[in-house]
């Protein structure tokens, strides 16, 4: 069944993935119970091998011991936080085996697999189990069939390349604001495991899936599902960038209510098109535009909803201003109206809709306003660790200088620099990568002056700060939105967005 569009012809029949068993994904029968399993199935039957000890597989090694499960941990590492985690476990019963060649052998024991995020698909032990006709889950997988069918709460599932913890959070701020137990849950790093173990149930959760999580879902069977938004990322992963949005798409498997999708990126469009979904659920599209019947989007400065209303050929209702957002760039407009289609489709009011998303406090290196000097606004927008997010973030100035660079990830910039090419006053690049940036200038805006930071300078940041106020003039804005990652030069993104942070406060460079 494909999700209906008000107003919009439905698209090809996708295909049934619905209501197939475990033994027929996996041609493993032994657990024919799985894909319906709740925390009553019969666990102390299995033995399962979780692959990981980080925040994941802890979670999913701990949940499994408590419903009864024989548990065998693996990881590579054999540091102290793995030890750690791995004397608690092993008192709990599991049999925890640590360090190089830990992941080389799959048990002969084993029934079922349960695999972190990071692992990747290809990893031996995985293929050995795949070749064994062992399930393999996810711990988001492992989530859903681990709670109490008595207290289960509905998941609005939300995933997409860029935007998807700052969504989830004024989702969640939504739902709270309509007096509901709701929680951020699954990549923003609380596991999913441990919200529906959470003695006491929540009403619905918040949870934000990655690419790498969804690879594995069987149907997730949100109540509602939205994908931001798709552009390249993690294909050293995936393997492709059809395998890549394919696997964002599993999101609106078995979805209920609606199946939301970004009217600006087609492709997210085209995964709910393709979706097999539950008989009723609906397409709806937010847009910073104005909204057609069906569509969440913005009206003279509303933020207004044209798909849960009774009379949505004529009518809409009033979410909120959007002045009154924590954020007027265009991506966390549109970030807003996502999370407000979701809550929306849970059946949230209006006006809890505007509370939660005015009291929303955007996390740090988000679009941080950090500093102001000689009318030169500075902003650290350090988690645009990928093109895609640099463009978003670049197309809420008029005239910026751009701070950029670290590790590309194997991504072109000459896209990202052709769209913005009038806004740049100038570029100040840094990290390992800055020469591709640096040829995507020369090629599509040759006229924009560049300077480069060498790796070998000293206080590479306070350099980049310091030539930045330099090519700026009153009135621009010294936005830090790298579209790499950060590795080279700093420990994570956090470390580089405090670092541009410290420079601009300190007056250096
Ligand atoms: N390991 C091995 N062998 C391998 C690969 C990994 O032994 O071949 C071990 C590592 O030594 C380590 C463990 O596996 O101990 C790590 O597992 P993991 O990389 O899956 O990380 P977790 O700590 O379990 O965290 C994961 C997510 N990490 C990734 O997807 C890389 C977290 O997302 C998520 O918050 C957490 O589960 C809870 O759901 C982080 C992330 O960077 C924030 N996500 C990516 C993103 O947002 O872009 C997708």
């Amino acid at each position: 069944m494909t999700a209906s569009h008000d107003g919009q012809t439905t698209g090809p029949t996708a295909g049934q993935t619905t209501g197939r068993t475990a033994g027929q994904v996996n041609g493993h029968h032994r657990l024919g119970w799985l894909d319906g399993a709740d925390r009553h199935s019969p666990w102390p039957s299995v033995t399962v091998l979780v692959t990981g000890i980080g925040v994941s597989g802890y979670s999913a090694a701990a949940g499994l011991l408590g419903v009864g499960a024989r548990v065998v941990v693996v990881d590579d590492r054999a540091g102290d936080a793995e030890r750690e985690k791995a004397t608690i476990l092993s008192t709990l019963g599991a049999d925890v085996r640590l360090g190089p060649g830990s992941s080389a052998t799959l048990p002969d024991d084993a029934d079922l697999v349960v695999t972190s995020p990071g692992w990747l698909p290809g990893a031996p032990l995985l293929v050995a189990a795949g070749e064994r006709g062992l399930p393999i889950l996810g711990e988001v997988d492992l989530a859903l069939r681990l709670r109490d069918p008595a207290t289960a709460a509905p998941w609005l599932a939300l995933t997409g390349t860029n935007g998807k913890t700052t969504t989830v959070g004024m989702l969640a701020a939504i739902l709270r604001a309509a007096g509901l137990r709701a929680e951020a849950v699954g990549n923003i790093g609380a596991p999913v495991v441990d919200a529906v173990l959470d003695p006491e149930p929540y009403d619905v959760l918040a949870v934000e899936l990655s690419s790498f999580q969804l690879h594995w879902a069987r149907p997730l069977r949100p109540r509602a599902a939205a994908v931001l938004n798709v552009a390249p990322d993690h294909l050293d992963w995936h393997g492709s960038m059809d395998a890549y949005a394919g696997d964002k798409g599993k999101i609106f498997t078995g979805c209920e209510i609606a199946c939301v999708y970004n009217v600006a990126d087609p492709v997210t469009e085209e995964l709910v098109r393709a979706a097999d979904v539950v008989e009723g659920a609906r397409a709806v599209g937010f847009t910073a535009g104005v909204p057609g019947v069906g569509m969440l989007g913005v009206v003279d400065g509303v933020l207004a909803d044209r798909a849960f209303v009774a009379e949505r050929q004529t009518s809409a209702a009033e979410l909120c201003a959007v002045s009154d957002l924590p954020s007027q760039a265009p991506h966390n407009i549109a970030n807003a109206l996502a999370a407000a289609a979701l809550a929306r489709a849970h059946g949230v009011p209006p006006a809890a809709v505007r509370a939660g998303l005015t009291g929303f406090v955007l996390e740090p290196h988000r679009i941080q306003r950090v500093g102001e000097r000689d009318g030169v606004v500075y902003v650290d927008d350090s988690k645009a660790t990928n093109a895609h997010a640099a463009l978003a973030s670049l197309l809420a100035y008029d005239s910026v200088v751009w701070v950029a660079g670290g590790l590309a990830k194997g991504q072109d910039f000459g896209d990202l620099v052709h769209a913005v090419k009038d806004r740049l006053r100038g570029v100040v690049l840094l990290g390992r990568d800055r020469e591709l940036i640096a040829s995507a200038i020369a090629r599509h805006a040759p006229d924009v002056p560049v300077i480069e930071v060498a790796d070998s300078d000293t206080e590479v940041m306070d350099r980049a700060v310091g030539a930045a106020g330099r090519l700026a003039q009153p009135g621009d804005t010294v936005l830090l939105a790298p579209g790499c990652a950060s590795f080279d030069l700093f420990t994570s993104y956090s470390a580089r967005g405090d670092a541009f942070a410290a420079s601009v406060r300190g007056h250096r460079g």
